[in-house]
């Protein structure tokens, strides 16, 4: 079961149950589809590598990312993210990258997330798609092919059913490294790695997405499934929605602020959306569960999974996430038992094919 102190949200959701709702939320076969693997670290795991980062890079070196701001980036993810926007989500991610460099941390990482999800009495999954965007590091000799084979060789310590990785091109991206990080997916999944897909996520209005269409366009030609994360801000333009629906992806994540015709061209082409009800919250694009656009996909029973998105700043886990749906209003969305596990067999139908 997750390591993580649930807060927030979820918390107060998961409190309003009695223990026989939480047993049946723990029991339910549930898929997380949308987990991004540095979002996810266990915050122990970052401690004990900032830890060791401190004892080898010292406060002087300005190459680096200092002791003293990863320090403050720990405890910032400790407290739990507090935003005014959404933009400012992503400046918590350079001092976990500082720790996450080399093949070694980057294995490390990966195995305390998968098993925060997958191991112990109670995993809080069934399933795993795990993303991650590959990253080179000059400093480690870190390259983008073996931080994916990485990620992947702990992966597939579990069996198919269990556990895959989905690769994600970031919006800020080149033309060129958003050209390898799909030759990566590519070659690996011709060779029999577990990659089932490419995502599209990062700070959400960067880049420009007619560029990315013919890589988008290569991961499907190779048989690898596409999500992207899609109108995740109020100011993401009607331009951009469009540009990614024309992707044709068979998942997408978010999708706060579609509008009437992009909704109907989603649920025309029955795309499962992936959404994740504390980060949405925490990042202030929603203003209340009750105003959460789960609404709509539950009032025309469409597709969903829900997801946890980065449980270390949100401070959440899978099943606080269930716990916002079972939950009384307005402490959560008030379903019924029903309800509950046919979206959790939506989730498990929105899996990636192997
Ligand atoms: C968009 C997000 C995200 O890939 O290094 N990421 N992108 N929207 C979100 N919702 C709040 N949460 C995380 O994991 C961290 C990366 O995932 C993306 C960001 O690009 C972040 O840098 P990996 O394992």
């Amino acid at each position: 079961m997750s390591s993580v102190a649930v807060a927030g949200p979820a918390k107060d959701a998961l409190d309003a149950l009695s223990p026989a709702q939480v047993d049946f939320i723990k029991r339910l076969s549930k898929a997380e589809l949308h987990a991004h693997l540095n979002g996810s670290i266990p915050l122990h795991v970052l401690r004990s590598l900032a830890l060791e980062y401190s004892e080898k890079v010292p406060e002087s070196n300005n190459t680096s990312v200092s002791s003293s701001a990863i320090e403050s980036g720990i405890q910032a993810l400790q407290a739990g993210v507090n935003l005014d926007t959404i933009h400012s989500f992503f400046d918590l991610f350079p001092a976990i990258y500082a720790l996450t460099s080399t093949p070694e941390t980057v294995a490390r990482t990966a195995r305390a997330v998968l098993e925060d999800f997958l191991d112990g009495p109670e995993p809080q999954c069934a399933y795993l798609e795990l993303r991650s965007t590959p990253r080179a590091v000059a400093s480690s000799g870190m390259t983008r092919l073996a931080y994916v084979e990485t990620v992947l060789d702990e992966v597939e310590r579990y069996p198919p059913e269990r556990a895959a990785l989905i690769v994600s091109l970031d919006r800020r991206m080149s033309d060129a490294d958003a050209e390898e990080c799909v030759a990566v997916a590519k070659k690996l999944k011709a060779e029999g790695r577990r990659v089932v897909g490419v995502d599209l996520c990062g700070s959400p209005l960067a880049g420009d997405m007619a560029m990315f269409k013919k890589h988008f366009e290569t991961a499907r030609e190779a048989g690898l499934g596409i999500t992207l994360h899609i109108a995740e801000t109020p100011d993401n333009t009607r331009e951009d929605t469009l540009e990614l629906l024309s992707f044709k992806p068979n998942r997408l994540g978010h999708a706060t602020f579609l509008d009437d015709e992009t909704i109907h061209a989603v649920v025309q082409a029955d795309t499962c959306i992936e959404l994740c009800l504390s980060s949405n919250i925490l990042c202030k694009t929603v203003t209340s569960l009750d105003a959460h656009h789960i609404r709509h996909y539950l009032k025309h029973d469409h597709r969903i999974a829900i997801c946890t998105d980065d449980a270390l700043p949100f401070r959440t886990n899978l099943v606080a996430e269930y716990a916002l749906l079972l939950a009384p209003r307005p402490l959560g969305l008030g379903l019924s038992e029903l309800e509950v596990a046919r979206i959790a067999e939506m989730g498990m139908g929105g899996r990636f094919e192997a």
